[in-house]
């Protein structure tokens, strides 16, 4: 008889003991069973840029078809604020969760970052950055258009121009054209075959982000080189698309398929040439800081 009401109250301390164990985590009351809620604690936002990159519409995709991202937004801003914004949170050790992409100075800056794993592809897999030139190009101007398909790099190349155009704040355009100068060997290529350009004026159109004014910087100071006289414009991706579509300029090697820029490339794809890869090895993506513990999109919890 008295081992069992000892019994009971000893189970009766222990079951006071684990309510009491289970309601101490108020302190960090996003944590249930040791896993965090990392949605809770980015209040369901995925830190995005500017409205018109492929990068945010791919997001917007994302939060639709992944049934676990139900009641979670895109914040969309830009990529400086994006940047601001992972700086901070990286120096507090806050979880933070953004659209990142290589080629770009985010992972040279922060390596300790993450992909999260994308089941359903809807970043794909590997992206390759294209040239686009306007229907009647070959036509009217066969040599820029001949070196406009045979510039192609690395995402090496690339990224050493962003990196330093980063870390001095030097002018991309600028760096773009010392990176000519001092890779002869590889601009070589481009120009093979191609006769001098006479000073024919070519429209060049690109996006705003450092990739692209990298790689519309060095086909800039490649052409001129080879006497063409070469004008690029930074416009949103849509426009990109459009004026070359339209004929309102030369080209772009500022398209990033298949996935990045698909609905643009859709759109337009009957009314203009697509000249393959400029670069390959590109990605975008959902990125965290490798101090969250989670790897796949899918493990982000509903709102
Ligand atoms: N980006 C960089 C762009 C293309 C270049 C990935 C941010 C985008 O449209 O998403």
């Amino acid at each position: 008889m008295r081992n069992k009401k000892a019994s009971k109250i000893i189970f009766g301390i222990f079951f006071i003991l684990l309510l009491a164990a289970c309601g101490d985590s108020d302190d960090n009351s996003s944590e249930d069973n040791g896993e965090v809620d990392y949605g809770e604690e980015v209040n369901y936002t995925i830190t995005g840029i500017e409205p018109g990159a492929g990068i945010s519409v791919t997001t917007e995709r994302a939060l639709e078809e992944y049934d676990n991202l139900e009641g979670w937004e895109v914040e969309l801003s830009s990529t400086g604020a994006m940047m601001a914004e992972l700086g901070t949170a990286i120096q507090n050790e806050d979880p933070i969760i953004i659209t990142g992409w290589n080629p770009h100075w985010m992972f040279a800056l922060y390596p300790d970052m993450k992909y999260l794993e994308d089941p359903q592809e809807i970043y794909g897999g590997e992206e390759t950055i294209n040239s686009l030139a306007r229907l009647d190009l070959e036509e009217d101007n066969p040599d820029a258009y001949k070196f406009i398909e045979q510039f192609e790099w690395d995402v090496e190349d690339m990224e050493e121009i962003m990196l330093e155009a980063e870390e001095t704040g030097g002018d991309i355009g600028d760096i773009s054209a010392q990176w000519v100068e001092d890779n002869q060997d590889k601009v070589a290529a481009w120009s093979e075959g191609v006769a001098e350009g006479n000073g024919a004026e070519i429209e060049i159109a690109s996006t705003p982000w450092d990739s692209e004014r990298a790689s519309s910087g060095v086909l800039k100071a490649a052409m001129e080189e080879h006497g063409f006289n070469v004008t690029v414009t930074d416009v949103d991706v849509a426009v990109v698309f459009e004026s070359v579509a339209s004929g309102g300029v030369d080209a772009t090697v500022a398209a990033w398929l298949p996935i990045t820029h698909k609905d643009f490339y859709e759109n337009h794809e009957d009314n203009l040439i697509d000249l393959g890869p400029n670069l390959e090895g590109a990605k975008i993506g959902i990125v965290v800081p490798e101090y969250m513990d989670i790897d796949s999109i899918e493990d982000l919890q509903p709102n």
